[in-house]
């Protein structure tokens, strides 16, 4: 596959609607959203990087897939009517507009998300974007709503089932409302996989339906297919947001196994937004973004829906974008646990969809208090006006630092090789450069064996060179194929911690001695998954996972990667990943290279990966993940064993009082969450 491109889906026309009237609850929404967000592409250079595909406007026998010709034929009349006859027509629905050019944008909003899909379904592109107005996951059967007048994305999932014959679709719907209207139009349908967070506040918040709860998973054949996450508080930061993909959305959906991710993204669910009131900044889209890439084999199609706070979307696009690109990704630092509410939350919707997911088989019981009881308590307490003008007033004044600047380094993958193995297309090949002779004598006391000291010496001098290529941000990635994967790895540690004092993440897949006594300093995370039982330690730094099945246990290996790895990642925050790949790790291909994609997360990029000499035949997918292809999506696989759930389970327990990220249960307080 030669590398292949981004769509951007943007057009002027649907900026030529506007509010013609006072509403405080629409004003919002204008048409300015579309060009800041556009703008910003322009200015940081990413808009040229895309391939632009021109809108359409959608058929009457499309929107009529999700909508009924009673409401159809009544918004066809809006372009003619007056100013008092669009006032009189909006009044009927709830927290909308009309205009006399809102028909023709709505018909632009769905028919740029059909160019979309069209576009990823038909391989001109790998993935895309559509910047449209009006929004869509608010708008129902015979309803606008919330800004919404047709139901893009529903519309565009009922398209690729219809025109490419696409079995199942995964919605994510990011924006901080609740996306009724999508949630309606596939609640009985199993083939369309539903997934939204939105503010609830204990139902206090719009749109304030009670089948916007966790408790709402869908309906006849559909059951199990709808997963809603409320927030019951504002003010959730990253690590809220990434504990639910983790814990939640991830697992779901690589069980749900999609053939297409359309997203709802709406970043309204950004800091500064007056709607959504949270605290993620514009970089936690870029990694949303990236832990979706490897499903569907990275077709994955995002249209916009709200983001109100003009910074604070234009800044969430650009991120977007430039994961969708295949840029980079922004490290994240000080990330906390999730907050007691966002533990509440995660506890709830795990526990209410553990009887139609086999990843939440194990997932503790419900919250002992009763959370309609606190739904009522909430309720009792009408003073909470004052405090809402407070909270208001506050993000006004909210300031966050720009995102810093994604760079991306000349070279995105660099390989280290031995002479009769060919260089992969796109890739650099490494040459071992002269070690200066106290580098050598120190190699040759530690690390080699008798006999081996040429071949030995010249890797591990290709090895320096990686790292420092890294180091200089000269090359991201690199791979080196080894005759000794365990001295290389011991090496690779020592020299880091000697030369570079970073830190550091060692994912061990297979057995193996690993370097567990090095973890002392907290600079060196040590996470080795394999079939062999090690005894229990007691180091929050060295984490040995063992799965009967060893790493070809599919579900056991994502139970393990979404439960345990990435959390601990994203909490340990390295500057440099080392992924080993020893020798009969018994890890499929396609296994590994959603591996090696995922721990792109991390580090900038910045990945070494040593994989045996006889395993050669992994260079050339190792180095196609490396070099920002999507791994191919997963087949279908088994449950895993109970008995390694359960391990891995009691590995988690035993981890969560040190690495909050692990956490997935609220303390059994029963009380007030604090965020
Ligand atoms: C719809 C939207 C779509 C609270 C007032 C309630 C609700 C407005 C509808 C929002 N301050 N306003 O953003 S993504
Ligand atoms: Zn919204």
């Amino acid at each position: 596959m030669t590398t292949m491109g981004t769509a951007l889906i943007y057009d002027e026309e649907m900026t030529k609607y506007k509010l013609l009237w006072v509403d405080p609850a629409c004003k919002i929404e204008v048409p300015e959203r579309l060009t800041a967000s556009y703008e910003a592409l322009v200015r940081n250079g990413l808009a040229d990087r895309c391939v632009s595909v021109p809108v359409r406007e959608a058929t009457d026998a499309e929107i009529l897939r999700v909508h009924s010709v009673e409401y159809l034929e009544a918004v066809k009349k809006t372009p003619y009517m007056t100013l008092e006859d669009l006032k009189e027509f909006t009044l009927q629905y709830g927290d909308v507009y009309f205009h006399p050019n809102i028909y023709h944008c709505a018909k632009l909003a769905a028919g740029s998300a059909l160019q979309l899909v069209d576009s990823v379904m038909t391989g001109k592109v790998r993935n895309g974007i559509a910047l449209v107005r009006p929004p869509g996951h608010h708008s129902m059967q015979s309803a606008a709503n919330g800004f919404c007048v047709f139901n893009n994305v529903a519309i565009a999932a009922h398209y690729a089932k219809q025109k490419y014959g696409v079995k199942r679709v995964l919605i994510v719907d990011w924006d901080i409302h609740h996306g009724q209207g999508v949630q309606y139009c596939f609640e009985d349908d199993s083939s369309v996989l539903y997934f939204s967070w939105h503010r609830y506040e204990h139902q206090k918040f719009w749109p304030n339906l009670r089948e916007s709860d966790c408790d709402s998973v869908g309906k006849g054949s559909g059951t199990g297919f709808n997963i809603n996450v409320p927030w019951n508080k504002v003010g959730m930061k990253n690590s809220d947001y990434l504990s639910v993909f983790f814990h939640v959305l991830l697992p779901a959906a690589y069980e749900f196994c999609p053939d297409l991710v359309l997203v709802c993204a709406g970043f309204d669910s950004a800091i500064g937004d007056p709607e959504g009131e949270m605290c993620a900044t514009p970089d936690i889209f870029a990694h949303l973004t990236h832990l979706l890439r490897n499903l569907a084999g990275g077709k994955l199609c995002a249209v916009l829906e709200g983001g109100y706070n003009l910074t604070s979307l234009a800044q969430s696009v650009c991120q977007t974008v430039q994961t969708l690109l295949g840029d980079p990704l922004p490290q994240l630092g000080n990330l906390s646990g999730p907050c007691e509410s966002a533990l509440e939350s995660l506890q709830c919707v795990r526990s209410v969809h553990r009887q139609y997911w086999s990843c939440f088989k194990h997932a503790a019981d419900p919250p002992s208090f009763d959370i309609s009881t606190k739904r009522a308590k909430l309720a009792e307490k009408e003073e909470e006006r004052t405090e809402i003008v407070e909270k208001e007033a506050c993000v006004e004044e909210m300031v966050w630092p720009e995102p810093p600047k994604r760079v991306s380094p000349p070279v995105r993958a660099a390989l280290l090789l031995p002479s009769h193995v060919a260089c992969p297309e796109r890739c650099q090949r490494i040459n071992a450069s002269a070690l200066d002779p106290l580098t050598v004598s120190k190699v040759k006391e530690s690390f080699l064996k008798h006999g081996e000291e040429h071949v030995a010496l010249q890797t591990f001098s290709g090895l320096i060179t990686l790292l420092e290529k890294m180091e200089n941000n000269e090359i991201c990635s690199g791979l080196a194929l080894v005759s000794d994967v365990t001295t290389a790895m011991m090496f690779v540690v020592h020299h880091v911690a000697a030369a570079f004092r970073k830190r550091l993440l060692v994912v061990c897949v297979g057995k193996g001695k690993v370097p567990s006594h090095l973890t002392e300093d907290g600079n060196l995370l040590v996470v080795q998954i394999s079939s062999e039982h090690t005894d229990e330690q007691t180091s929050k730094y060295y984490v040995p996972v063992c799965l009967k099945k060893g790493c070809s246990d599919t579900a056991g290996f994502l139970q393990v990667v979404f439960g345990l790895l990435l959390p601990l990642a994203y909490e340990h925050n390295p500057s440099l990943v080392l992924l080993v790949r020893t020798a009969e790790s018994g890890v499929c291909d396609g296994m590994w290279q959603q591996l090696t994609g995922m721990l792109q997360s991390f580090a900038q990029g910045h990945t070494l990966v040593l994989v045996q000499e006889d395993d050669k035949a992994c260079v050339i997918p190792t180095a196609s993940t490396l070099l920002g292809d999507p791994a191919p999506p997963l087949e279908h696989f088994e449950a895993s064993l109970s008995e390694d759930l359960e391990a891995v389970e009691r590995l988690r327990q035993r981890l969560q009082a040190d690495w909050k990220l692990l956490q997935m249960t609220a303390p059994e307080s029963g009380g007030t969450a604090e965020c």
